[in-house]
């Protein structure tokens, strides 16, 4: 009797039992083993316990599998364990057998039957969660299904995958990656334009997967294009309205400005882009336009009181994919009759004037615009009688009559 007592000083558990036979119930069943860890989703169906049965002990034990919307905590004593069969094994298993998930909780008590005969029940030790995870997680990516760029955004649905592995191969390829820390996320489809299919793998914490895909179609930006737009000439003090068209193959919103490369001669205040349907704002314009569609603006212009010269006009357009496009010409403001651009209007220049009339010499497409000061449509906006005596006119001081 004094050995027996000896050795279940050394052992934990068996002095527990042993201790406990002199009080009125067993003490906490030890050593519990469970294939499932607690919290941690497995995909295994079946549960197996196991916990120590101390050398001599001779009572039994009640264990009880429970779901978790049943208990998470369970007594057992003599109402609780009514019709339910005593274990003398110490073990015991759970087989799952629906299609569908579930949390469970494992209950067991030793017990055994005092003096009188009853059953005396230790505490009951619960155990949980366990979670049977058999279902593969919801998956769905949401992708552009269209894009102008190699890298496009990618954002994960599902309800509890924890792991994605993203490839432009297959499924599964790559690195596995924390769904968390890459929603979204930031991919890079392969090279070259085309249809891309996207291979994503969702993983739960029980490592079911599900597989799908999202197909992309890449194509290079194009960026907007405007007709090109001829050399501007005006005299000075007169508005100039110049035509422009713009189409963008992939059409969306596109943005555009346009400034002078001469301040003094043409200001940012002094242009305006005016259209239909979109919103302009002094110098800049805003409008959206489909795919192939031809867009009529109108730049319109206003130089500088009394300056003449030559500007450079540019037409920066920003398509819906950010790629910018710049389109110039150049604008010459010019005195009327000034052939020479000296300023006023002298004898040379009505000399100039009278060879252009004669024949002699064949004026530039500027010096056609500066000598034809009366541009009535009668002589076609050629150099005519008419216009030699009006820069004659204005040679003298006077100022153009009809
Ligand atoms: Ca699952
Ligand atoms: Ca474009
Ligand atoms: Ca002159
Ligand atoms: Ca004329």
């Amino acid at each position: 009797m004094k050995k027996i007592f000896i050795t279940c000083f050394v052992f934990t558990l068996h002095l527990l039992f042993i201790a406990s036979a002199f009080a009125s119930t067993p003490g906490e069943i030890q050593g519990l083993i469970v294939s499932h860890m607690e919290d941690i989703p497995l995909n295994s169906t079946q549960i197996d316990t196991e916990w120590s049965v101390p050398d001599g002990y001779t009572g039994y034990f009640y264990a009880k599998f429970t779901t978790a919307s049943e208990y998470t905590q369970y007594t057992f004593d003599e109402d609780t364990t009514e019709g339910l069969l005593s274990n003398t094994t110490g073990t015991t298993s759970y087989i799952h057998n629906s299609s569908s998930d579930e949390t469970y909780y494992f209950h067991v008590a030793a017990v055994w039957l005092d003096e009188y005969e009853e059953e005396a029940f230790g505490p009951t030790t619960s155990y949980g969660p366990i979670i049977v995870d058999i279902t593969p997680p919801s998956c769905n990516v949401d992708a552009p299904s269209s894009t102008t760029t190699r890298t496009v955004s990618l954002s994960f649905l599902t309800d509890d995958a924890i792991k994605i592995y993203v490839s432009n191969i297959s499924y599964g390829e790559g690195a596995e990656l924390d769904l968390s820390a890459n929603n979204p996320m930031s991919w890079d489809l392969s090279e070259g334009e085309g249809l891309k299919r996207v291979y994503v793998r969702f993983k739960d914490r029980a490592g079911n997967n599900c597989d799908t895909y999202k197909d992309i179609q890449y194509y290079e930006n194009t960026p907007s294009v405007v007709a090109s737009i001829e050399e501007q000439f005006s005299p000075k003090n007169t508005s100039v309205s110049v035509s422009i068209s713009i189409t963008d193959t992939e059409g969306g919103d596109i943005t555009m400005y346009a400034v002078s490369d001469s301040l003094t001669l043409v200001s940012i205040d002094n242009i305006s882009i005016t259209s239909i349907g979109g919103t302009g704002n002094n110098n800049a314009y805003t409008t959206s336009t489909s795919a192939g569609e031809n867009v009529s603006l109108t730049l319109s212009i206003i130089p500088v009181t009394n300056m003449y010269g030559t500007t450079t006009i540019s037409l920066t357009i920003t398509d819906a994919s950010g790629a910018s496009s710049t389109t110039s010409f150049p604008l010459t403001i010019f005195i009327p009759g000034d052939l020479n651009n000296n300023g006023i209007v002298g004898l040379d220049d009505v000399q100039s004037t009278f060879h252009f009339y004669m024949g002699k010499n064949l004026p530039t497409s500027l010096q056609q615009n500066i000598a034809n000061v009366y541009d009535d449509g009668i002589d076609n906006d050629t150099v005519s009688l008419h216009d030699l005596y009006g820069v004659f006119r204005l040679y003298n001081g006077f100022s153009l009559d009809q």
